[in-house]
């Protein structure tokens, strides 16, 4: 592949992705093959566990008549990490070490094709894997099996398999009405140089400073602390001016020269060490992420240039449907003005029309988050706040449940209420990305090991507006700590499907497929509490969904251990938009509820379990 250090024009032309024209035609091609399958297996045989289908309502709502997603609204969306899920593929397992967390362990995108069936029987609806690009091998003894230390955005990453392979695992996904989404990095590549402190031609950690002149303080050069003047060299006289710059060439392990040209040209990044503060904003949006990644210039238009270009051949060479973005919060929001409606110009002239884009900033600021969704930027983003202000502080430690009322208070002042121009048609307010855990986070089995109050986090989960995303795992009771503890590999489950927490996903997300108004209706807080304790209504959430087609259910959750709730505190009673005399029946239960005189309801719960009330006349059966 490489003649003296250089790729040649040839290797290179090899290893670019062919602008793919036809891809219109296949993603209508696809959609149709996935309505034959679907027909013949939405029969009886079908049934799995005793959880329907539902193979007519799938080809209602996972994808529109042009071939493209339809409503992301209806997706259940499951996070994979590639390397994680399924191994199918021998040939791909080089530098595997077989239960070190840190390092390979050879799941491919054969294996995910292969365990398609298993995430179709969850009720999943897309599958967001991990980068696809080829990465840095391997760094201080850890390796780049997670798929964020890239090295060039025009090659593949072997471990996973080749374009031929990748393409049918999307091509799969989509027979089967299953949507994918690439998760993509913009903020950074991989460990790709050093900064030459000492100016000797080889990265070292070393000491530095006199004593006398200067204190003595120990520096890496792989990843030197971060200093706003950019690096500077040093010898023991003191500062030399900027240090320079060195590109790594170690072919054996993908530690090349960055790849496209521009990312191996030292003014394509900021240079100036890694971020020691997540407080300081200069640092941030500058310095390299800690671990050596180093920054990218991403104001620079020959920067943003050059990702746009490679992800969206990516996207028409492999039809995938969404981008998951890495790391917001790092980049400066013009390259998000530019980025997302680029993206969306560059694919809807390809015929690529409803593509999801939605990041990751890893932040608890509700503001913050909704800052990435005004106009111009991203149809939506992980909900981070909710997951601390929701998941953690009332389903894993039994806060008061009015956190989710004021949380959803916020939620028109700080996201965007229209959807984005050329977007997904759906207002980021309305599509915020839900989730309980993720692979940078312990498990919520780890911080909460009650396997009920997961079940009634799940609950909430994936009856709260929104779109739902599940951590691979969850379904099997994972319980790993921090990276990389949380990210077991799949295959030691076994892949079972009778597992309580298996069956209750799969119930949930049957429901939605089934109840409308879980996916489109409107959401409203109907009874919220601050009490904690022995209180009659203490843990209890409840919530209406509602469309304006006629679509309603009442959700309605107990979030603590203790004992049973009510939708009342003994002096005032929660009051419904059902009217007066209508009975509502619970879809997960059985019981029945009659609506009192000024709509008011007392339903009890027993503990870490829910409720979805609906009329009468909208029950389904056999859910
Ligand atoms: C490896 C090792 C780790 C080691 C690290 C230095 O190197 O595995 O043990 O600590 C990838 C890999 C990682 C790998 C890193 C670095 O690369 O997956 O295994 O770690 O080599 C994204 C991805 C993530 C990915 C990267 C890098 C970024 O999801 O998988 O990591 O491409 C920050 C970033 C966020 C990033 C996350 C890991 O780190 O902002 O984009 N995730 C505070 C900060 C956040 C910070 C977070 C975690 O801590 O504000 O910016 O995220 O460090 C709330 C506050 C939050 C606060 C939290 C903790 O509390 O509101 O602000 O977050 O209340």
């Amino acid at each position: 592949m490489r003649e003296g250090g250089k790729r040649t024009e040839r290797s290179r032309r090899d290893a670019l992705p062919r602008y793919n024209v036809g891809m219109r035609r296949r993603v209508a091609l696809a959609s149709l093959t996935g309505l034959a399958t679907l027909l013949a297996t939405s029969a009886p045989g079908c049934v799995q566990d005793g959880l329907s289908h539902a193979g007519a309502v799938h080809v209602a709502t996972h994808a529109a008549a042009d071939g493209s997603p339809g409503d992301w609204r209806d997706q259940v969306i499951y996070q994979m990490l590639t390397d994680r899920f399924a191994n199918g593929d021998a040939a791909t397992d080089f530098r595997v070490e077989a239960g070190a967390l840190a390092r390979y362990q050879g799941g491919d995108w054969q294996g995910a094709i292969d365990r398609l069936d298993y995430v179709q029987s969850l009720g999943v609806t897309a599958l967001w894997i991990s980068p696809i690009v080829l990465n840095i091998d391997t760094d201080a003894g850890v390796d780049g099996y997670h798929g964020y230390w890239a090295v060039d955005l025009e090659r593949l990453n072997p471990h996973f398999g080749d374009l031929a392979t990748l393409r049918a695992f999307v091509n799969e996904a989509h027979a089967r009405h299953m949507l994918v989404i690439l998760d993509i990095v913009t903020n950074h590549m991989g460990q790709v140089f050093y900064y030459d402190i000492n100016g000797n031609g080889q990265p070292d950690d070393q000491v530095i400073g006199s004593g006398t002149r200067s204190p003595i303080t120990r520096t890496s050069e792989y990843d030197p602390d971060y200093d706003p003047r950019g690096i500077q060299g040093y010898t023991s006289l003191g500062e030399s001016g900027p240090a320079p710059i060195r590109f790594f060439d170690m072919p054996a392990i993908f530690r090349e020269p960055p790849n496209p040209a521009i990312f191996a040209d030292p003014t394509a990044y900021h240079r100036r060490g890694r971020v020691t503060d997540y407080g300081i904003r200069d640092q941030v949006l500058n310095g390299d992420f800690p671990g050596g990644l180093k920054d990218l210039a991403t104001e620079d238009p020959r920067v943003r240039q050059a990702m746009v270009d490679a992800y969206v051949r990516w996207i028409l060479e492999t039809d995938i449907d969404a981008f998951r973005i890495d790391t917001l919060k790092h980049v400066d929001d013009g390259f998000w003005n530019f980025f997302a409606p680029e993206v969306r110009r560059r694919l809807a002239a390809e015929g690529k029309t409803n593509f999801f884009m939605f990041g990751e900033a890893f932040d608890g600021d509700d503001a913050l988050l909704g800052h990435y969704t005004q106009p111009g930027m991203l149809d939506s983003v992980f909900y981070f706040s909710q997951k601390f202000q929701v998941f953690r502080d009332v389903f894993q430690h039994e806060g008061a449940t009015r956190a989710i009322e004021t949380l959803y208070a916020q939620r028109a002042t700080h996201f965007n209420t229209a959807p984005q121009a050329g977007g997904i048609g759906v207002a980021p307010h309305d599509a915020l990305v839900n989730f309980l855990d993720n692979h940078d986070v312990p498990r919520f089995l780890y911080d909460q090991p009650d396997v009920h109050a997961l079940q009634a986090a799940l609950a909430y989960l994936l009856m709260e507006d929104g779109i739902p995303c599940l951590y691979y795992g969850t379904e099997q009771e994972f319980a790993g700590g921090n990276d990389p503890a949380n990210r077991e590999p799949l295959w030691w489950s076994g892949y079972r499907t009778d597992g309580a927490t298996f069956r209750w996903i799969a119930r949930l997300t049957s429901m939605r497929r089934h109840y409308r108004a879980l996916t489109h209706g409107t959401f409203s807080v109907r009874w919220a509490t601050d009490h904690i304790a022995d209180e009659m209504d203490a843990g209890v959430i409840a919530f209406e969904r509602a469309t304006p087609e006629g679509d309603y259910a009442l959700v309605v959750i107990n979030s603590q251990a203790r004992h049973d709730a009510h939708t009342t505190d003994g002096t005032t009673t929660m009051t419904v938009a059902a009217p007066a005399g209508a009975t509502l029946v619970d879809a997960i239960g059985s019981d029945r509820f009659t609506v009192g005189a000024g709509g008011t309801l007392d339903v009890t719960v027993a503990p870490h379990q829910a409720r979805l009330l609906v009329p009468m006349d909208q029950l389904v059966g056999g859910l």
